[in-house]
């Protein structure tokens, strides 16, 4: 079996500011996932299974809902904690950060933001053990980038509503115990409902057939007159807003992960540079490869500093929705061509599963295109630095 053989690349010293906590909680991930991740993650790729046994574990390294705070279950962390955590996981694989990327914030955020405090009570302690895991539902068939114009509806009757809509692309929907699901009432209003799964009418089937992301679980939610207790409303929040910011929370953390693929792929290139011969010397002696290399470090440390200024400004509640976006659009398309260029420094072998690259590569197609498109995001910071927002064109 190969062996796991990570080590973070440092070139600014970005160590000496992380606290004693950031350092424990990293080397808690790192040994769980070298333990129980590394070794199983190309079968769960290969047969396209998320591996569900793992889930506990997450629970147990803090991995979801990181800043939720101990009264509700949580392990209190900040954010910078919070980013190295799905930093870790993603480096392994961006499957493994998703499950914990959308439990954390496109579930238990939404939930301790703007649920009541039963929803607080009955939901975060179980989701943040693992014992529970939800999804989130936003995206419908003919609404991805413009969330704002879905049709899952829901209508007043007595105590309840009657949910009538589908869901498309939901990661972890096949197996998750609750969704919160966005959807607009009588008015057109959009609120946050917590569809519990055994609800008559509501169904999660897997989706099949992905080239990426293999080893995460991805699926539709189906509402058919589905009957949800008007208490299963989110009441803290309603208007496009709401789901829009856990977008926030989920981005951040997306654009630490997606630079722990890039420092994987960077740590593995250098490694084998130093050790595959060619022309009787090793080829990380050739200046081709070297140029490679240089410039992976060079954009993997700006990449660093960029990441966690951001979760400076996190922690003080100061990071913009433009801010986020820069860091994701930067982190995930950086990522993407350090997995090219090192798959290529790894020659043939950089197309087999010995090494992560190429699942790596393939993981960031899916990343570059959720959680808002690489063109959307650029969108986001031109309207940020314009004023003008370039996203709906009048065609009449
Ligand atoms: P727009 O008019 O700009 O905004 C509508 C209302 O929302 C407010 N708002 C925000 N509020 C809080 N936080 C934010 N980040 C906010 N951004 C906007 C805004 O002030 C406004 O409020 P109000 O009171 O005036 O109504 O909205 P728009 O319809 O023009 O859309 C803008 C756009 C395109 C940027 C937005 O729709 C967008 O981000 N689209 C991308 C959709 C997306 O990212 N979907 C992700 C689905 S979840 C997912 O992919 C999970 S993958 C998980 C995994 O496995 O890891
Ligand atoms: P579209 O919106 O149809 O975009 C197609 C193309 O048009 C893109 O290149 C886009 O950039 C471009 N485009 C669209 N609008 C504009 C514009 N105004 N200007 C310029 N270009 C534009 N969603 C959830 O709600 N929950 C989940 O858990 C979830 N998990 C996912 C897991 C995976 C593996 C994947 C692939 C997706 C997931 N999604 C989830 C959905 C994801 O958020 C959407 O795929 C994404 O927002 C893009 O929507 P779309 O696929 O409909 O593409």
């Amino acid at each position: 079996m190969k062996t796991d053989q990570y080590t973070h690349p440092d070139y600014y010293g970005l160590d000496e500011l992380y606290s004693d906590e950031h350092k424990l909680v990293r080397d808690a991930a790192r040994a769980w996932v070298k333990k129980e991740v590394s070794p199983i993650i190309d079968d769960s790729y290969e047969k396209a299974v998320f591996p569900k046994h793992l889930i506990p574990g997450l629970g147990e390294i803090g991995a979801f809902g990181p800043y939720i705070p101990e009264e509700y279950g949580g392990p209190g962390l900040d954010q910078i904690s919070y980013g190295i955590i799905m930093q870790e996981l993603e480096r392994c694989d961006s499957g493994l950060r998703s499950t914990a990327s959308v439990q954390s914030s496109l579930v238990m955020y939404p939930i301790w933001k703007y649920g009541s405090e039963e929803h607080k009570q009955k939901f975060l302690p179980k989701l943040a053990t693992g014992e529970m895991v939800g999804c989130f539902g936003l995206t419908e068939p003919d609404f991805g980038s413009n969330p704002g114009g879905m049709i899952t509806n829901f209508k007043e009757d007595g105590d309840d509503v009657i949910l009538n809509g589908a869901k498309m692309w939901i990661s972890n929907s096949p197996f998750a115990d609750v969704a919160v699901v966005w959807a607009k009432n009588e008015e057109g209003r959009i609120h946050g409902l917590l569809v519990e799964r055994g609800m008559e009418g509501f169904s999660t089937p897997e989706m099949h057939g992905k080239l990426s992301l293999r080893a995460s679980s991805t699926g539709e939610l189906i509402f058919d007159n589905v009957r949800v207790p008007k208490s299963n409303i989110l009441p803290g929040r309603s208007g496009l807003g709401a789901p829009l910011s856990c977008l926030d929370s989920a981005r951040y953390g997306i654009a630490w992960g997606a630079l722990g693929a890039a420092m994987d792929c960077y740590d593995q290139a250098l490694r084998y540079s130093q050790e595959r011969i060619q022309f009787d010397v090793p080829i990380g002696s050739f200046q081709l490869i070297q140029k490679k290399l240089a410039e992976m470090i060079t954009e993997i440390t700006k990449a660093q500093l960029l990441t966690f200024r951001l979760g400076q400004l996190r922690n003080e509640g100061k990071a913009t929705t433009a801010q986020i976006s820069m860091a994701k659009r930067n982190n995930v398309e950086i990522a993407l061509n350090i997995a090219r260029e090192a798959r290529q420094i790894h020659g043939g072998m950089g197309i087999t599963s010995e090494y992560s690259m190429m699942r790596h590569m393939a993981n960031l197609e899916s990343v570059i295109t959720y959680e808002g498109t690489h063109d959307i995001h650029l969108l986001i910071t031109g309207m940020d630095v314009t004023g003008i927002p370039a996203f709906a064109r009048d065609m009449t």
